[in-house]
Parts: C-alpha cells; structure tokens; sequence
C-alpha cells in the first residue's frame, strides 16, 4: 500500500518520524512523574498519519523491529536528560511483534547501556494484543523475556486496561507493574456507575500491588473523582497533551 510504501521508505532514510512525550502527574501534587512516548509521523506531503493507524501496519510489515529500535533508543535519550534533572520515568509502548522478537530483551538492555538511563526509570507499555494475537507457548516466551527485563528494574505497564476480553487473563499470566486505566473507564467517572467501576479496578490493582494510572482525564471534575478514589497518577489533556521533546522539557523545568 502507499502508507506502507511511505513508512518504508522513512525508515530507511529515518525521516518523517518524532517522539512526543505526554506528563503523567500525581492528582494529589500535580507533579509530573513520568512521560509516556508517543510517536508521530508526518508524511513527505506535509500530512501527519495517526499511530493508531500506522502502527498496525507497521507492524503486518515488519518496520515495526526498526522502527521499535528507533523509538526506544530517541525516548530514552531524551529521557535521560530528564530522569537525571527532575527524577522521571519514561514509558514507551512496545507491539505485540517486538515483543515476540527473542533478541528484544538484549536490544532493551543495550539502549540502556548506550543512553545511560537506569532500568528503574524505563517503563514498557503494552497491549491485549501480545496475547490476542499470540500463541500458549510464544507468551510464555513473552513472559519470560518480560521477567528478565525486570530483573533490572524495567516495568511493565498493561495499556487500556479494561477494555479487551482478555484483561483479566494479563494479572496471572504477565508479570506486571502498572495498570493504565482505559480512558472510557475515566471519561464518565463522575457517574455512579462508572465510579463504582473505576473504584473496583483501582482495588484490584492495589490487592495486586500494581500502580494504577488513569488515562485520558480531561476535566478537574474527573481529576477530582481519582483523588477521592485515590488513583493518585493520571494521564490526559487536563494535564498537558504530547509534546515535542523542547516543549517537555521547559514544562519539567517550570513544574517537575
Ligand atoms: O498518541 P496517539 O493517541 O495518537 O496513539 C494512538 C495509539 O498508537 C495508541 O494506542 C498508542 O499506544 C499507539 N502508539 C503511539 N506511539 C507508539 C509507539 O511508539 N509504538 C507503538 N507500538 N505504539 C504506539
Ligand atoms: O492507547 P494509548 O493509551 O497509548 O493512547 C495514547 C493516546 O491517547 C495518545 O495518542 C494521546 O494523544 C491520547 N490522549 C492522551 N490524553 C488524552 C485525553 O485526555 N483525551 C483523549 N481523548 N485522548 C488522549
Ligand atoms: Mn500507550
Ligand atoms: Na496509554
């Protein structure tokens, strides 16, 4: 296809391709915590395609290996700067297909080496399609690789949660870390249901010992409604949207 042709030829020539970074912050001090990468793509006609569709097909193409590389490597640059001055963490998503790679876990362990962020301050999100799409034996393989990553300090988060059949089948065949709470969990928390919800899913984070962290807040209402529930971490426009990497780090410099 003419996308697939174009994100080809980006990697290639490694242009088109940025890393914005969304604050995560803590409800209770409005601190920002963590930065979650996010990649954007501006094709060579001036348009800018969304992740959610180039991902996938980067992913049935394969670019995603390399693309993957690329995007670990340019977050944790640019996160150790900001882990060294304000003490931040970086979360970078990860696909299902980097994921099944058997050499991921030693190209994770040597962009640490090269950029110099310590394990503690990497967090890698991931989605319900590792296993959708993925057979008994190649997510033991996942688990396994995700367990020797955390043996130097590296973090799991599931992203979405919530929102896949499957989520519940992630806390015992994972090892994780951190539960990002699916922005449709958050955007009617204000309403009896919802909360009750909300409340329930930051409960069964706790008993699990996972960091929940609520995605998509954008009012002080919803803002209000996680300090009363106690999800003291979120995410979303209320806080601040992706930025390029210049405009984050003035923001950590005002209020990190
Ligand atoms: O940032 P935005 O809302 O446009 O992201 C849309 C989707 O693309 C989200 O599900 C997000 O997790 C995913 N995404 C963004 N950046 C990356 C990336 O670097 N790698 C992978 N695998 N997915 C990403
Ligand atoms: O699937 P994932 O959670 O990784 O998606 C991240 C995407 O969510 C980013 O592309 C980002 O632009 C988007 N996003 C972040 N905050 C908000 C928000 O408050 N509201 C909405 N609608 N989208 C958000
Ligand atoms: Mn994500
Ligand atoms: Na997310």
């Amino acid at each position: 296809t003419v996308l697939a042709d174009r994100l080809r030829a980006a990697v290639e020539a490694g242009t088109g391709f940025a890393m914005h970074y969304q604050p995560v912050v803590d409800v209770h001090t409005n601190r920002i915590t963590a930065v979650e990468a996010l990649l954007r793509f501006t094709a060579p006609d001036g348009t800018s395609v969304s992740p959610a569709v180039f991902v996938p097909v980067a992913e049935e193409t394969g670019l995603i290996g390399r693309l993957g590389a690329w995007v670990l490597e340019q977050a944790c640059t640019d996160a150790k700067a900001w882990h060294d001055e304000h003490g931040i963490s970086v979360t970078v998503n990860v696909s299902g297909r980097q994921l099944r790679n058997p050499q991921f876990a030693d190209e994770v362990l040597a962009v640490l080496k090269r950029t110099g962020l310590p394990g503690a301050a990497l967090v890698l999100e991931i989605t319900e399609t590792v296993l959708v799409t993925a057979s008994i034996e190649q997510t033991a393989e996942v688990s396994r690789r995700l367990a020797r990553l955390r043996a130097f300090g590296i973090r799991i988060a599931i992203d979405d949660f919530g929102t896949g059949y499957s989520s519940l089948a992630y806390l015992r065949t994972l090892p994780i870390d951190v539960l990002k709470i699916d922005r449709a969990f958050v955007s009617r928390i204000e309403e009896r249901q919802d909360k009750a919800l909300f409340r329930a899913v930051v409960e069964l984070a706790r008993s699990m010992y996972l960091q929940p962290v609520a995605e998509g807040v954008e009012t002080t209402g919803q803002a209000g409604v996680l300090r009363e529930l106690d999800c003291g971490l979120a995410q979303g426009f209320l806080f601040a949207r992706p930025l390029p990497a210049p405009s984050l780090a003035a923001l950590l410099s005002e209020r990190a």
